[in-house]
């Protein structure tokens, strides 16, 4: 069977962990693609040399063609500029979306078979953008926050609760910004719900609202610390995750930001919502039931998207 080729456009902090993480998974052959001169070079013949000491056979290569991403099956996009303490991710609009716009027709031209993540912010039009510049079918292109939202969600109730974060599943819908929604009825400790623990006297509803308020801001938190770029070892995780669920059809429902086209009532935009991701893509959206309050949240989330999507077409008249 021919090796799996993965295609990363982007050769920055998440692009390199990505490529070594993919790597020590061994999910297929990994091309580094930046337009830095040299960055994708260095970073594939340093991980490269990483294969002797970690037992991996993965063939690692960097590049400023797009032509070295051709037949790729699975292609992860951080090509971009992060964000610097300050910025929203709505502030990287403009610049983002040219980038966009060349990783879409590189793609286009190069491997239109490929089962594509995006990650770059902000995350809910640049994959919306992505797609539209692409051309690929809607199932084929994906963002990259809520399995990256989730985690840092179920990483603080693991904290809270002083269990095993594999204990814990959390949920994280919306947009990937300050309006995302983390759906407490549906985040247990081994199945109980945090509701139910709270009535249980294991935490208070306070802290649980503190916690969703550190998750929307999880990303903010990191940049603030970091002061010269924004969270990479996470995101970079996550997807990978979501290219795995791809490459062995092992349909996981995962939170992604998915083509919505009817279903949570959206028409034609991309938002984060369950889905199951298999040998087809994102094979299947799952509609959970909402109560009030979430649905409330996650129509604020649709706004803010929308007003995104309205922004990139002022910016670029062959998306309007
Ligand atoms: P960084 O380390 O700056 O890497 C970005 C790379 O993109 C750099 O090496 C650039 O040279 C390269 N680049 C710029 N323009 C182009 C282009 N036209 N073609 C190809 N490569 C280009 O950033 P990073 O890896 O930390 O983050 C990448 C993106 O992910 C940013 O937009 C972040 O905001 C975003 N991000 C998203 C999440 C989500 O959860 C959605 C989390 C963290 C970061």
């Amino acid at each position: 069977m021919a090796r799996k080729k993965i295609a990363l456009i982007g050769a920055g902090n998440i692009g390199g962990t990505l490529a070594h993480l993919a790597a020590q998974k061994e999910l297929g052959d990994i091309v580094l693609f930046d337009i830095a001169e040299g960055i994708p070079q260095g970073k594939a013949l340093d991980l490269s040399q990483c294969g002797p000491v970690q037992g991996f056979d993965a063939a690692i290569t960097g590049t400023n063609d797009y032509k070295d991403i051709e037949g790729a099956d699975v292609i992860i996009v951080t090509a971009g500029v992060p964000r610097k303490p300050g910025m929203s991710r709505d502030d990287l609009l403009g610049i983002n979306l040219k980038v966009m716009k060349a990783v879409g027709e590189g793609i286009k031209q190069y491997a239109p078979d490929a089962f594509v993540i995006c990650i770059t912010n902000p995350l809910d039009a640049m994959v919306w953008a992505l797609r539209e510049f692409s051309g690929l079918p809607h199932n084929k292109v994906v963002g990259m926050a809520g399995v990256l939202d989730s985690a840092r969600f179920s990483t603080f109730l693991a904290w809270e609760f002083g269990v095993s974060v594999r204990d814990v599943t959390s949920f994280v819908l919306g947009g990937h910004g300050d309006t995302m929604v983390p759906v407490v009825e549906y985040s247990t400790v081994k199945g109980i719900p945090v509701p139910d623990l709270i009535k249980m006297g294991k935490s208070t509803q306070e802290r649980i609202d503190a916690i969703v308020k550190r998750t929307a801001n999880g990303g903010g938190e990191v940049v603030g610390l970091l002061k010269t770029g924004s969270a990479f070892y996470a995101p970079a995780a996550s997807a990978i995750a979501m290219a795995e669920s791809y490459l062995g059809d092992q349909k996981c429902v995962l939170p992604c930001a998915a083509y919505l086209d009817g279903q949570y009532g959206v028409d034609g935009l991309y938002v984060g919502v369950p889905v199951k991701i298999g040998k087809d893509g994102v094979e299947e959206v799952i509609e959970i039931e909402l109560n009030e309050q979430a649905k409330a949240g996650l129509q604020v989330s649709i706004d803010a998207v929308k007003d995104l999507l309205t922004a990139c077409k002022g910016i670029d008249s062959t998306l309007a």
